[in-house]
């Protein structure tokens, strides 16, 4: 049966955030994805530069009319993250809301972005969107701790206030609400990010239940981008397939995300930092006299570990000439920290951590 999701995401030319950290995944597992583009930026915004385009509530609307004139609006599911404009948010209410009358078992996941760690980094107006029209609409919403803090005006410093405070956003609509990530102390130590999720259920003979669970993942040191977003991402294509087990789901769900952060963490750690030519000491007069020696033609042939040092072979462009040496780069090892480019998830490489996650952490139910 084809399952077809509407992402309404941002879109980035470089890496992956928005709908460049949800379309590959979804698409991997099988479901069709009809991507709108909220923004087209050149990469996230956590790094020095960052350009682009805002698409307006106007533009939306256009590109959801043309949809529906064509009467190719049947999905069953939307999935939406990061907005900073109160009035592109309420035009998503919008059409989750048309897309529910047209398909009544369509869910709309939800990830509330709106900040981390005690502040936040969209408009503060968005707050008042979500609370009183998004979430009321919403099926499955995963914010993370501050986030769920926000929307019901509670804080959070135990694992009961969470389990509460689940339940307020439980009475705000949505049956499945993971907090995705909380600074609540894990019981296995400080070395492990807990996530709480909590799922109302209807049993076959009519009552009801809630599934509580709690993950705990081990923390790698390092701030990632776009893991909100392939999180909720892999939680809809998880519950998908597992709709009345939230353990199942969030297992796999982290799993794959434990995968992909590894993956990613190991390659920063071993990338080349800089490879110009000029870096590259150890080559004699061999920089000056092939100057076309460029980034990608350096590779590694052995790793001497953090010594700042390892034995590359440098392949011209041309392919016309090969030599192997011992040279030193700057890269990043102790004292230097991998810069938001080297964190970009390495996704592509993911594909089969993805399709089929070797599951690797086991939620507790509470
Ligand atoms: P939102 O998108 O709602 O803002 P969030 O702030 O919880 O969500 P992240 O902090 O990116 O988003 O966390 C999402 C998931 O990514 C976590 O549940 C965890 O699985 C994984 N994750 C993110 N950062 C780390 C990290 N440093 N170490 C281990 N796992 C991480
Ligand atoms: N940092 C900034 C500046 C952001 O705009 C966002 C957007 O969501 C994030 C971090 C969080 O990204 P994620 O939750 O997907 O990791
Ligand atoms: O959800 C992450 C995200 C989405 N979209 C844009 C971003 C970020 C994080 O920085 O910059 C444009």
């Amino acid at each position: 049966m084809e399952c077809r999701v509407l992402s309404i995401q941002s879109h980035v030319v470089r890496g992956y955030v928005g709908n460049k950290s949800a379309t590959f995944p979804l698409q991997v597992l099988g479901f069709e994805v009809d991507s709108i583009n909220s923004v087209q930026f050149s990469n996230h915004t956590g790094y020095a530069h960052w350009k682009g385009q805002v698409l307006t509530a106007e533009e939306l609307n256009v590109l959801y009319e043309g949809i529906k004139l064509n009467n190719v609006n049947h999905y069953d599911y939307i999935l939406t993250g990061y907005t900073r404009d109160t009035s592109f948010l309420e035009t998503v209410v919008d059409i989750v809301q048309e897309l529910k009358r047209l398909n009544p078992k369509l869910v709309y996941v939800c990830d509330p972005v709106m900040g981390d760690q005690g502040s936040m980094y969209v408009p503060e107006n968005i707050l008042p969107v979500y609370r009183d029209q998004v979430v009321a609409v919403a099926d499955i919403l995963t914010p993370n701790q501050f986030e769920a803090e926000l929307l019901t005006g509670r804080t959070i410093s135990t694992e009961k206030d969470a389990l509460d405070v689940m339940e307020l956003l439980h009475q705000m609509g949505p049956d499945t609400v993971v907090l995705t990530s909380t600074d609540l102390t894990s019981p296995h130590g400080d070395q492990f990010l807990v996530a709480l999720g909590s799922q109302k259920m209807v049993r076959t003979d009519g009552s009801k239940s809630t599934q509580k669970i709690r993950i705990e993942m081990p923390k790698v040191d390092a701030v990632f981008v776009g893991t909100g977003d392939l999180f909720t991402a892999m939680l809809l294509a998880w519950s998908h397939h597992h709709p009345n087990d939230l353990k199942a789901a969030c297992e796999k769900t982290v799993s794959v995300l434990h995968h992909v952060i590894k993956r990613t963490i190991t390659y920063a750690n071993e990338i080349l930092q800089v490879c110009k030519p000029s870096f590259i000491s150890g080559l004699g007069g061999w920089s000056q006299t092939i100057p076309q020696v460029k980034k990608l033609d350096v590779e590694v042939l052995s790793w001497r570990g953090y010594t700042w040092s390892a034995v590359v072979r440098l392949v011209g462009r041309t392919a016309k000439f090969s030599k192997t040496t011992e040279a030193a780069y700057e890269m990043a090892g102790p004292g230097k920290r991998p810069n938001p480019a080297q964190l970009e998830l390495r996704m592509v490489q993911s594909k089969k951590d993805i399709e089929d996650p070797d599951i690797v952490v086991e939620a507790t139910i509470l």
